[in-house]
Parts: structure tokens; sequence; C-alpha cells
């Protein structure tokens, strides 16, 4: 017998870990952590773990598809498939312009920038602006407040430089999603050890909240209200740093005024939690020497995210948190190039207003993008500049968009619909075209997305020079016609005589960025290698040198130490930008939200063994996770008469979704926790057993939305919850 272990990089999520693979006689027998890897220290979850397994899934797809005249599919050569895409494309060019032609990169477009590198080059080839991403229904309130309060070049501390963390609505032992890093159990245990403090604030006593000095079970949508609280005890005891405001601040004086009605009583009786734990919990973070602050997905999506994430920042500069001059940043970068580590700021810079127009809503280009909560209504109206083709790259929007109802009646109204996708998504299943794509065990990978991210925020990124570059490990399946991504937006542009220029991911900055980027040779195809060298021209450590490292590498690369502001320098950080401190206005002169018609709130939250709408088919994440329950407080589903295991109704203004009832001492009264992504289209037949409820079927996409990024609520989503068919009984 012939025992191997072949590391892989894990792309089964964005946080990229470092795996090993045993194989025996050719054949995977198991999948763990690496143990020795500088960065992940061995950990791996469930869902990673199936990294080998997912190819030979029966729900692969190991052919492309194509729509047939009575709506079932059959398999179709990818070749042909991508001719075909091609000339429907030059046909909705020729006829409606470029602009009918939109691409929607989702998750696991991010998760290959050479996907990303092709469909961004395909798109500028064909002269279409039409590009969406997952973003602006994810976090884009991060962009948007770096825009208004601007970015920091220097960044922040690390996690082990912290005396004290504020997560808010973010968990990131589940999710990885920044604030504690990679391994964050790990982590979080190692900095609480060296006595750094935490504090939660989340409806639920989520993983995280049970390690939290102080959680703050407050009520969904009032994190503005409970951080401007913050801001003004800080203020009001002098838990701010005076000279670093003075030196690199704009707008104290207008933040002050602003968050002076937000008195721990008036905040407490907001948010419903005691007055004495916001007391203690804003002296707790304001009387540490270096902290930081990480916001999620759950006050993103509750109605004003922009104005939370504004707050994520402008506590950090009252603190002086930031990165100073002599500070060292110890990963001066590997495969990207980090912005320069000065301690200054360019100043705020234009976060909405530019660039390409949707016809609706008002909306326009973010900072995080074009609003893709606006798309279905742009698909859906008549007129010039109409989208007619929709091409979604590694997304899924039938189960991941807000209002699903909607985005079903545009994905049925596309005349074209290409879905890049391993499986036969919902969405999948309205598209004319599925192109069968190669998954992580089928290709070569790398950290560059671990890395890239690194400049999103506190615990995002490696500390380290840290990186990994990994040769595919197997073949597709015998007999299967599988692609990568980037070779379906080669071949369609060699059918149309377009030329592709593909951007390097490598750096930040737009002029290196232009000068890096590559013509591609559209006679002699490149290899993947080829690629990937073209997607991270310019790398502060070449490509080639990361490849040779298939087990992850520190990097001999000193750190840097933060220079000091030039002279001359007059960018300031603004902590009192007007639409900011109006929102505080609206906020305070409103009442505490009534309980009205609709008395709950479904809160988003994220599944430790389930992964957006991607792979709940697999065997050893559904014996885990069979469905999506709808967790309640017991005491709540007493006083509604519904036991464990109940399917309940769960109704909104905008519909109804059936759920299976999970019982959750964690979950505050009067919230609903459910993940996303499940469910499936409202013409389907849907178990609630198996296939789950799909909570973008309870939000409107154009009622309460961000004027900036369009993303509407999808937290805190008012809804009412019975047995299911109790209505009918009492009738
Ligand atoms: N109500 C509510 N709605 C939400 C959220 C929420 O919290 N609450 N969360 C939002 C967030 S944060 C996000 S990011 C979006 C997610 O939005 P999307 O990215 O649109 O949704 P996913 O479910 O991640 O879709 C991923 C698709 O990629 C496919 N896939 C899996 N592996 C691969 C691969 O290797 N290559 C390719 N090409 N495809 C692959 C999967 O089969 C799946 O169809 O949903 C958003 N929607
Ligand atoms: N295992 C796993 N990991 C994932 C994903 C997954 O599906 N499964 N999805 C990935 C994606 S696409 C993303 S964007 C990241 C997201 O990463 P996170 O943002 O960390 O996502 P969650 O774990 O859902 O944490 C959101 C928290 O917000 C809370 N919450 C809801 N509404 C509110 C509110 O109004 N205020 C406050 N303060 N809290 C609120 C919820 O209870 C929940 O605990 O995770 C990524 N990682
Ligand atoms: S956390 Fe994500 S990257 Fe890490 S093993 Fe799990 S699925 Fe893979
Ligand atoms: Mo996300």
């Amino acid at each position: 017998m012939t025992r191997e272990r072949k590391p892989i990089v894990c792309r089964v999520c964005h946080a990229q870990c470092a795996l090993l693979v045993d194989y025996e006689d050719g054949q995977p027998v198991a999948v763990h952590g690496d143990k020795d890897n500088p960065a992940f220290f061995g950990y791996s979850c469930i869902k990673g773990r199936q990294i080998a397994a997912l190819p030979y899934l029966p729900s692969r797809l190991t052919h492309s598809l194509k729509r047939q005249s009575d709506g079932s599919y059959a398999p179709i050569a990818s070749d042909s498939a991508a001719a075909e895409i091609a000339d429907k494309i030059k046909a909705l060019v020729d006829e409606y312009g470029p602009r009918s032609v939109a691409l929607y990169i989702g998750t696991f477009g991010f998760n290959n920038f050479s996907a990303q590198g092709f469909a961004l080059a395909f798109m500028q080839a064909i002269g279409s602006k039409m590009v969406f991403t997952s973003v602006t229904i994810d976090q884009p309130g991060k962009g948007i407040a770096t825009g208004l309060h601007g970015p920091w070049m220097a960044g922040v501390p690390d996690v082990d430089e912290w005396d004290a963390l504020l997560l808010v609505g973010t968990n990131p032992i589940v999710s990885m999603n920044g604030g504690l890093g990679f391994n964050p159990a790990r982590r979080l245990h190692e900095a609480k050890k060296r006595g750094m403090k935490l504090v939660v604030i989340d409806p639920r006593e989520t993983d995280c909240a049970k390690h939290a000095d102080i959680h703050l079970q407050a009520r969904p949508g009032e994190d503005p209200a409970l951080l401007a609280g913050f801001a003004r005890l800080w203020i009001e005891e002098g838990l701010i740093d005076r000279a670093f405001i003075a030196e690199n601040a704009d707008g104290f004086d207008a933040l002050r005024a602003a968050v002076a009605p937000f008195t721990p009583e008036a905040v407490a009786a907001r948010a419903d939690v005691m007055a004495e734990d916001l007391v203690a919990a804003a002296r707790m973070l304001g009387r540490a020497e270096r902290g930081a602050i990480s916001a999620g997905t759950g006050p993103n999506m509750s109605g004003r995210g922009n104005l939370v994430e504004y707050f994520v920042r402008s506590l950090t500069t009252l603190r002086g948190w930031w990165r100073k001059e002599g500070d060292i940043r110890r990963n001066p970068g590997v495969l990207i190039e980090p912005t320069p580590a000065i301690a200054a700021s360019p100043g705020p810079v234009p976060a909405w207003g530019f660039g390409e127009k949707l016809r609706v809503r008002g909306l326009t280009e973010c900072i995080s993008g074009l609003p893709t909560a606006g798309l279905a209504d742009e698909i859906l109206t008549p007129g010039e500049g109409q989208i007619k083709a929709l091409i979604c790259l590694g997304g899924n929007p039938m189960l991941a968009w807000p209002d699903q109802l909607k985005t079903h009646e545009a994905m049925k109204a596309l005349d074209l619909l290409v879905c890049f996708d391993p499986r036969h998504s919902a969405t999948g299943r309205l598209a004319h075209y599925n192109i069968a794509v190669k998954l992580p065990l089928e290709l070569e990978g790398n950290t560059a997305l671990s890395e890239f991210i690194g400049t999103i925020g506190a615990g995002w990124g490696y500390p380290i020079p840290y990186a990994q570059a990994t040769p595919p490990l197997a073949a597709p399946p015998p007999g299967s016609d599988v692609v990568e991504e980037w070779e379906t937006f080669y071949a369609m542009a060699q059918r149309l005589g377009l030329k592709l220029r593909v951007k390097s991911f490598a750096t930040f900055d737009p002029k290196r960025a232009a000068e890096l980027s590559t013509d591609i040779d559209m006679d002699a195809k490149p290899s993947e290698t080829d690629i990937w060298r073209v997607v991270l021209n310019g790398s502060p450590v070449p490509y080639d040198e990361v490849l040779k490292h298939p087990n992850g590498h520190v990097f001999e690369r000193q750190g840097v130490p933060v220079a000091p502001k030039p002279p001359g320098w007059t960018g300031k950080l603004q902590i009192g930008a007007g639409v900011m401190m109006e929102e505080l206005r609206q906020i305070a002169a409103a009442p505490p939200p009534a309980a009205g018609d609709y008395p709950l709130r479904v809160i988003s939250r994220r599944l430790h063994d389930a992964h957006n709408s991607n792979w709940h088919e697999a065997p050893a994440l559904r014996r885990r996770q069979p469905t999506n329950p709808a967790y309640m407080n017991p005491e709540d589903m007493a006083a509604l008469g519904i036991a464990e295991g109940d399917v309940v109704d769960v109704e909104s203004a905008r519909s109804t979704i059936q759920c299976v009832a999970e019982a959750a001492p964690d979950v505050r009264r009067g919230c609903v926790s459910i993940t996303h992504a499940w469910g499936a289209n409202p013409d389907e037949t849907i178990d609630p057993h198996t296939d789950g409820g799909n909570t973008g079927r309870l939000s409107f996409d154009d009622r309460d939305f961000d004027p900036y990024s369009g993303i509407p609520i999808m937290s805190a989503i008012p809804v009412r919850v019975r047995r299911a068919g109790a209505l009918a009984a009492a009738e």
C-alpha cells in the first residue's frame, strides 16, 4: 500500500485553511488540519474536511447543462456552451447595447481571483460596466464608512497586541469573519489568557459571547444607539485620545453634539439592556490602551449598517487605536502589496454617486460596488438599458438575494442566464446554461484572497508574512467535462474576436494595478500557473517563489515600522460626517420601535456545519445540519404553543416561509434566529425538514433600503410566528 500526504489550501469557504489530504493507493482516506502550519496551527472544520469528497458527490455537475425547450436540462460540451453563450451575448450587445449584459460575482467568484479576473476582463472587452457582487448584500457599510471616515493607511494593530476587543453582531469563531484572525478560537483563547477583555453585542449568546467579559444581549437593530452611547460616555469621562484626535481628525464637535442624547438610560431603554452593563462595557473598552472593534453581517443587515461601521472607525479614532508612528507592521505582504505604512489618512473619499447609475430607486455605484439589491428591478424594468443577460459567477441569487419572490420573476425574465457552478443550484435550475466548473481539489490554489481581505479591518488577513500555494491534487472524475471559469471567458472572447486584459489583484493602488495588467495571448492558451502569474503580477514575493512552498511558509520579510506623517500632509479622518450625524439625530428623535403586527424579529446567523447555500447535501454535513431551523427562545415557544420540532409559519409583511422550530435558550426573547441561503425556488415543493426555509423570501428589496448601497433589511426582519396549520385549525 502506498501512503501519501498532500497539502491543499482549503477554499470551501473564504478562510483558506491549510489542510492535508491523506491518500492510500491514490484514494483520499482522510482530510485534516496541518498542525505544523504557522498560520492555522492545525485548524480545520467539517466543511473543509469534505474537500476531497465534494468532486464525487452525485450533486456535482460533471458536464455543463443547457436548458431545452421543454424546460429539462441536457449535457452540452463545454466548448459548445462557450460558443453558444458568446453568440447570444453578441446578439444582445448588438441589439440592446453592452449595458444589457450584467455579471454577478458571488462568494466563489471571490475565492478564485483567476475566475474573477477573467470575468471582469470579459465584461470590459464587451464594454459593459454592469458588474455586481455579493458585497452590497453582505457588509457594504464597511466600504461606505471607510469612505466617509477616511482610511488610516497604517491599519490597526494585530490581535496579540489588543487589550480589548468589541465584537458587534459577528461570530468569528464560527464564521471566520475577521475580528480574531485565522484559527479564531485559538487566537481568542490566547488573547484571553494574556488578559484581553472581550465585549460582545449580539441578540444571541454566540460562541464568542460565551467567552465575553460583558455580553450585551441587545435588541437587534439598536447597535447605532449603543455605539453612540459608548462614544458619549468616553467623551464625558475623558476616555479618549485627545492628542491623536487633535492631530488627525476633524468633526469632533459635531460628533459630541450628535451623541449627546444617547445617555446610558436612554440607550438602555432602546436596546433593552441594563444601563450598568452598558456603562461597564464602555469603561472596560475605554480604559484599554490598545483595542479593536469588528462588526459583522447582523448589524450590517438590520437597517443602519453604514452608521454601525462608521462607529467602528470613529470609536477607533476616539481611542487612538490605529497603528501609530514607529509601530511595526509585521506583515509587509507576500502575494498582496498592502497600503503604505504611514501614520496618516488621505481623508474621506467619495462613497457613492459615481460610476454607473441604476435606473431604479436613484441608486448609483457606491464604494462597495453596484447595488445588487437593485438588480432584480433593473432586469424587470423595461426600457433603454434594461438588463437582458446575467452571468452568475459562483453565486446563487435565488437563495441569497433579498426578496426571493421578485428575484424569481427577474431570473425568469432574462433572455440569457448563465451560472458557473459545480452544482445545479436553485438559480441554475432557472438558467439557460450551467457551466460545470472544477473544484478546489482539481485546481491550483493559494492564499491571495485571505491576504487581500487583510485591509478590511481588525483581525482580517495574516499578522505574519505567510502564504501558501498548492498544485491540483486530483484530476476531475473520469469522463467528465469540467472547466476552470477563466477558460470559458477565454473561449468566449476568442469566439468574438475580443482581446482580454486582465488586472493584477496584487496591489490596491489603481495606477499600479493598471500598469501591472496583462494582455492575454488570445492565440496560445495560457496554463493555469500562467494565469495566476498574471492575476498576482507584481506581488511582493513572486508567485513562483510562493509555489515552492506547498505546505505554506512564513517568508523572511522584514516588518515595516510605521512612518510618520509626511510634513505638510493635510488629509484628516472625519468623525462628524454630516450624513451620519443626521442619521443619529433621526434615531434620537424617533421612539424605540413598537411591537406592531409583526412582533418578532428574524435575525441572521451562520451555522457551523453549513456555508451559505453550498453543499448542504454532502452526507457528512447533512447528518449534522439536516435543515435550517428557526431557533427560538423556549419562553417564546411556550407562549406561542410551539414545541420542539414543530413546523412553524414565519410570516413577514412580504411572505411566509416554513421552518422547523428548535429551542435555543441562547436566543434573545423576541428574536428568531434563522440562517440564510436555504429553501428552494418559489415554484418548487419545499420540505422544511430537508430544504429549510429561505429568509430572503421574507424581505422586500425596495422598502427600508439603504440609499447608497441599496441593502434592504435582511436581519431584524419583523415577523410573526405560529405553528404551521394553526391558523387553519382555528378557523
Ligand atoms: N437574509 C439573509 N440573506 C443573506 C445573508 C444573510 O445573512 N441573511 N447573507 C448574505 C451574504 S453575507 C452573502 S455573501 C450572500 C451570498 O451570496 P451568493 O454568493 O450569491 O450565495 P452562495 O450561497 O454563497 O452561492 C455560492 C454558489 O457557488 C457555488 N459554488 C460552490 N463551490 C464553488 C466553486 O468552487 N466554484 C464555483 N464557481 N461555484 C461554486 C454553489 O454551488 C452556490 O450555488 O448571501 C446574502 N444573503
Ligand atoms: N460556518 C459558516 N461560516 C461562514 C458562512 C456560513 O454560512 N457558515 N458565511 C460566510 C459569509 S458569506 C459571511 S459574510 C461571514 C459573516 O460572518 P459574521 O458576520 O460573523 O456572521 P454570523 O456568524 O452570522 O454573525 C452575525 C451575528 O449577528 C447577530 N445579529 C443579527 N442581527 C443583529 C443586529 O441587529 N445587531 C447585532 N448586534 N447583532 C445581530 C446574529 O445573532 C449573529 O450572531 O461568514 C462567512 N463564514
Ligand atoms: S473554515 Fe473554511 S477554509 Fe477552513 S477548513 Fe473550514 S471550510 Fe475550509
Ligand atoms: Mo457574505
